[in-house]
């Protein structure tokens, strides 16, 4: 704050400095300004409400998007410090919101979610603020201060109002600086999402979303069950094998594992594991003792109670994982996340923890529970012979790449490069569109492969019978990379896989099919961004001798605003790829001068199997809500 001569002291200056660096370099403390960064502004002042819950005295929080997307969040914990800190000589209020870092450093031990992944604290959504105030309610008065242009405070803290003495917590009100962030709308379902994530993870916290823009919506998130009600929901639309959720608690050393478990009867495996409410995408220490256990534990019991027997081969890790969907949480004082994207829990001490925790309460269950342990097993033997006779049918894929060599996989038209930095593979729907796309490619570079017909879904068949379809196969030989545990990044012949799909109901439903292919199949190839989805236009605009290609009706009038009033352009309305001649695909949709590719990541891909769980399970119930959804996608739900 400026004093009465009009200037700054030398630790203001300081703090002007620290706030200044974060809106020079906002990606620097909250990763990117798009979407995804205006929501981190969010999570970062919702991270300290949940720290105060668990600390044991918030249960109440709510989250509001105003008008004008104004976010409000309310807590009804103790309430901010009102005092002075001593270090700083300002009140502890404005030092939390005005210091880089000052969260941290109070130390005071417990779970602090925003001691980990996001945890760099309220000061920075500050000074990403073109306005910020805070309002806290402690010993019967309402205290209140004022920040603007970046975290600049307007007054010193004051009280503004008296409230009852039983009312106790902290209000912190914002809108983020529209000069700094690519949007500043805020996206219900993110919000919603990850709110619920909170409130699963953290039971019997009460989380309410309210909505208070155009179409006003409100949500409350309270699961006393916690993350039991999780693996609840994401086996909804599932039969499960038995109907307990298993539950495993335990701590060791301040270290608290909780493991919720369930089987459904698909192939596939679900495991999410969080530490201190951050989703561990790339799992770590926590995950791997669990999932060490699992095996364990299984082959254990199944020897002991003479359902496996002494000599067999013991079930993998991939038998006893199939169908199971389990959600496993650490909360540890002093997480280490390492990994690409600093989401992978490296404290080695946490392997021992979660093994052991998991094997003894899991162990219990099998024992108290001997029905239910006898599905497992025989579920995780009918795996184990799928996965030998899905060996047989890969050594089979593989001797037919070995003997004819690449030129004649399936119906690939390969490209003559073998240097995968420069190659690209075309997916393309359907034998006609095909056909115009080899004409079109430039033969060194790029491959295509015409897909006949619909991909098999593979959420619903098991890896030997996706091994017996040609398509699938001819995809795997194609890409180079083997899949399962053969699965090996380094050998992928591509730098660029393009889907290349009709913008209507069959090119969609090819398009969600191949992305299960990739989320089931290979994800690391998705990770890495090697896919992406090719954007045929919408229309061609011929105007004099001009023609231009648009992507969408936004598009097409943005262009007939940039024509003269009177201009009558020759609008075409392409219907699908197979309408364009070889010129117009290659000239729109695959040269790379013009073509425009969306990278497809792994959420997408996420979106897509989520989309095949729900269609394509046994309940009829989702389904039928999906097609009142999506009108247009109804026509293939029962292909
Ligand atoms: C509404 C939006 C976000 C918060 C509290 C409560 C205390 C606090 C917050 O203290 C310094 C750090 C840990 C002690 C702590 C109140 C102790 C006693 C608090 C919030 C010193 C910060 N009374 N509620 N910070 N602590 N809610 N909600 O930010 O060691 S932040």
């Amino acid at each position: 704050m400026k004093n009465e001569n009009g200037h700054y002291n030398d630790s203001d200056i300081q703090v002007l400095e620290g706030l200044e660096a974060v809106r020079k370099r906002p990606g620097m403390y909250i990763g990117n300004t798009n979407e995804a960064g205006l929501h981190h502004l969010v999570w970062e002042i919702v991270d300290n409400a949940v720290d105060e819950a668990l600390a044991g005295y918030c249960d109440d929080i709510e989250v509001e998007i105003g008008k004008g997307n104004i976010i409000t969040v309310k807590d009804d914990g103790r309430g901010m410090p009102t005092g002075m800190n001593a270090k700083t000589g300002k009140s502890t209020i404005e030092t939390i919101f005005t210091v880089l870092h000052a969260g941290g450093k109070f130390g005071g031990g417990g779970y602090k979610v925003s001691g980990g992944l996001h945890g760099v604290g309220a000061s920075v959504v500050n000074a990403l603020s073109d306005w910020l105030e805070v309002r806290v309610y402690r010993e019967g008065k309402v205290y209140y201060q004022r920040f603007e242009n970046g975290g600049k405070p307007v007054e010193n803290l004051k009280v503004i109002d008296e409230c009852s003495e039983e009312r106790t917590g902290t209000t912190v009100t914002f809108h983020a600086d529209a000069t700094l962030f690519e949007t500043t709308v805020y996206n219900w379902d993110i919000l919603y999402k990850r709110l619920q994530e909170m409130a699963f993870l953290n039971k019997g916290i009460r989380i309410t979303l309210i909505d208070e823009r155009e179409d006003e919506r409100k949500v409350s998130f309270h699961y006393n069950g916690g993350i039991i009600e999780y693996v609840t929901m994401l086996n909804k639309n599932k039969t499960p094998l038995f109907d307990d959720v298993v539950y495993v608690e335990g701590r060791e050393n301040d270290i608290l594992i909780e493991v919720a478990l369930q089987y459904n009867d698909t192939y596939n495996s679900n495991i999410y594991s969080f530490t201190n409410n951050i989703h561990t995408t790339e799992g770590g220490t926590h995950e791997e003792g669990v999932k060490q256990a699992l095996t364990r534990v299984i082959n254990n019991y199944g020897k002991n109670a003479k359902i496996l027997k002494e000599n067999d081969d013991s079930l993998t890790g991939e038998d006893v994982r199939e169908g199971l969907v389990m959600i496993v949480s650490c909360k540890h004082p002093n997480p280490q996340f390492e990994g690409q994207t600093k989401t992978k829990l490296g404290n080695s001490e946490v392997k021992k923890i979660a093994s052991d925790v998991f094997a003894n309460g899991f162990e219990r269950f099998l024992m108290e529970n001997p029905e239910a342990a006898r599905m497992i097993i025989d579920k995780c033997m009918t795996a184990s012979r799928a996965r030998i006779a899905a060996k047989k049918a890969r050594e089979l894929t593989r001797r037919k790449t070995a003997l004819d060599g690449f030129n004649t996989i399936g119906k690939l038209a390969d490209c003559t490069s073998k240097d995968p930095s420069i190659s690209e593979i075309f997916l393309v729907e359907g034998d006609s569109a095909g056909g115009s796309a080899k004409d079109a490619r430039i033969p060194k570079t790029q491959a295509i492969l015409p897909l006949r017909g619909k991909v098999l879904n593979v959420e619903k068949a098991r890896l030997d019978k996706a091994l017996a379809n040609e398509e699938i196969r001819t995809i795997i030989t194609a890409f180079g990379t083997g899949i399962g545990d053969e699965f090996d990044l380094s050998k992928l012949r591509y730098d660029k896989i393009i889907i290349m799909t009709d913008a209507d109901v069959d090119g969609d439903h090819i398009r969600i099919l191949l992305l299960t292919l990739f989320y089931r199949f290979f994800r690391p190839i998705v990770e890495a961004g090697h896919v992406y989805a090719a954007q045929p236009p919408l229309y061609s605009v011929t105007y004099g001798k001009t023609i231009k290609y648009v992507q969408s009706d936004e598009e097409l009038a943005a262009y007939r605003a940039t024509l003269p009033a009177n201009a009558k352009p020759l609008v075409q309305r392409f219907k699908g790829l197979g309408e364009m001649d070889a010129i117009d695909l290659r000239e729109t949709t695959m040269h790379i001068e013009n073509r425009v590719l969306k990278r497809i990541t792994v959420e997408d891909t996420m979106e897509a199997d989520k989309i095949f769980a729900d269609l394509m399970g046994e309940e009829v119930q989702p389904r039928r809500d999906f097609i009142e959804a999506n009108g247009r996608f109804a026509e293939y739900i029962d292909a």
